[in-house]
């Protein structure tokens, strides 16, 4: 169905309603599901939004490995509202995608059998409880960075699925940030491990915001649908110059021997990360890649009864109805 709607919008599309559709987009309107859109702007949305969705499903993996050795119980509490935060996210953005004309189950499909991907950072293992403070620090806290201008973007569904996941992620982030300063203010033996964690998830935090500007294929397009609203740099630097300050209050050191505040700049001057790391991690080469994957691969075939049970309800609501006609 998917590939049907790409298609006969293709041929559909014509010069008076791509002029129009721009300037709506100029003058800062949303596209809503029924509005006319050329085919590339609903082929762009349905990958970056579909990516987005597949992301806080897998990174559910990495946190879901410690609820069962959370050190406390209001800690296990808080980390299971978190992930359960993130099946919603998934959720909202499924839905999202959907108005798109493509299914849940084509998107699932298409994340199994390696069509598309999901964020590389959920590749890396959570080693110790302080990776739970690092991811939510950095990890959230690299979302939020991406997601907050992505309110703005003009796709309404996608705009409004962002501006209630903003909210959470902001408290996703301070939690991350609270384990931190107990690791980081505690034993010396905590603040080794808070230390260990920071080195481990801070380049493959800052390869969240994707690869650079003059790598980066989708950018400009998508800048100009305002589909994205800043570059991958862009927000590469402000997160840099953000947490910065932040890992000087832990007293704790960015693993970047060439990090310095560059006054003229106005912002911190950073090591880029290895960048061959990062694609070979999206080509599945990853630390934990096979495992995810094997892990998403289970889950569906174990809800398969459930799927059916489901449709076999939907289809025999739908008969009474039309014999009630
Ligand atoms: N990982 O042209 P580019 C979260 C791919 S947070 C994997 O710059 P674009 C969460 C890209 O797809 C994470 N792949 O692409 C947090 C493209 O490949 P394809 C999710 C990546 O789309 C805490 C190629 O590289 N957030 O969910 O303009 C707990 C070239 O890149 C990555 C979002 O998805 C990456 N890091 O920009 C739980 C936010 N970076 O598709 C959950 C929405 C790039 O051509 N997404 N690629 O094969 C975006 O803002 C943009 O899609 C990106 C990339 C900035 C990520």
């Amino acid at each position: 169905m998917y590939a049907q709607m790409i298609q006969s919008e293709a041929t559909a599309e014509d010069p008076d309603k791509l002029a129009a559709f721009e300037a709506r987009i100029a003058a800062g309107e949303k596209i809503e599901p029924k509005d006319w859109m050329p085919a590339g702007y609903r082929k762009t949305l349905i990958r970056q939004i579909g990516q987005h969705a597949h992301s806080e499903i897998v990174g559910q993996l990495p946190e879901g490995n410690w609820i069962t050795r959370a050190p406390t119980l209001e800690r296990k509490a808080i980390l299971l509202a978190k992930v359960q935060d993130e099946a919603g996210h998934g959720l909202y953005l499924y839905c999202a995608a959907e108005t798109l004309g493509v299914s849940r189950d084509e998107l699932t499909e298409m994340l199994l059998d390696g069509r598309m991907k999901y964020s590389s950072i959920f590749n890396y293992p959570t080693l110790t409880w302080a990776d739970m403070g690092a991811v939510g620090w950095l990890v959230d806290g690299a979302a939020i960075m991406n997601q907050v201008p992505l309110q703005r973007t003009s796709y309404g569904p996608y705009s409004r699925a962002m501006i209630r996941i903003c909210k959470e992620e902001s408290f996703h982030q301070r939690q991350g940030y609270d384990i931190m300063m107990k690791m980081a203010f505690g034993t010396p033996a905590q603040k080794r491990m808070a230390q260990d964690a920071l080195n481990r998830f801070w380049y493959p935090a800052l390869m969240m915001f994707g690869p650079s500007d003059k790598e980066s294929v989708h950018s400009a397009q998508s800048m100009a649908w305002k589909i994205k609203m800043n570059t991958n740099d862009e927000l590469r630097q402000k997160f840099v110059d953000e947490t910065v300050p932040q890992a000087e209050y832990l007293g704790l050191t960015v693993p970047d021997p060439d990090l310095k505040w560059n006054e003229e700049r106005g912002h911190y001057d950073f090591s880029e990360p290895d960048w061959s790391e990062f694609f070979d991690v999206l080509k599945g080469n990853g630390p934990c890649n096979a495992d995810r994957m094997e892990a998403r691969q289970q889950a569906w075939a174990e809800g398969q009864w459930v799927r059916d049970g489901l449709m076999a309800h939907a289809r025999k609501r739908a008969a009474r109805r039309v014999a009630a006609e």
